[in-house]
């Protein structure tokens, strides 16, 4: 069992990529919806010092806001791919 939150916006590709990786690892996670207007991104720029998302928060790796789908969806196969 996993803490794992991700940062997304509903309709983003890049947010789905992490989604779809998400479900074939078959890992639960809490989904946190961001503002649309990257301004109001307040929460998203603070754990991971810019405003995209996705973002993924583990805390029991020490994540705390990592961005890039690619390095999100590799870090999750290395992860917890062969758990
Ligand atoms: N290269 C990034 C692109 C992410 C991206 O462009 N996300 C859009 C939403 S679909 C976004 O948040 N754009 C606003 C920004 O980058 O500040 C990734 O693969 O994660």
């Amino acid at each position: 069992m996993s803490d794992l939150e991700l940062y997304e916006i509903e309709g983003c590709p890049f947010c789905i990529k992490v989604r779809r990786k998400l479900d074939d690892l078959g890992l639960e996670y809490e989904s946190h919806s961001v503002p649309r207007r990257r301004s109001q991104r307040t929460e998203v720029k603070e754990i991971s010092g810019q405003t995209g998302v996705p973002v993924l928060v583990d805390p029991e790796h020490g994540v705390e806001g990592m961005p890039e789908s690619r390095d999100i969806v590799a870090y999750l196969e290395e992860t917890y791919g062969s758990e």
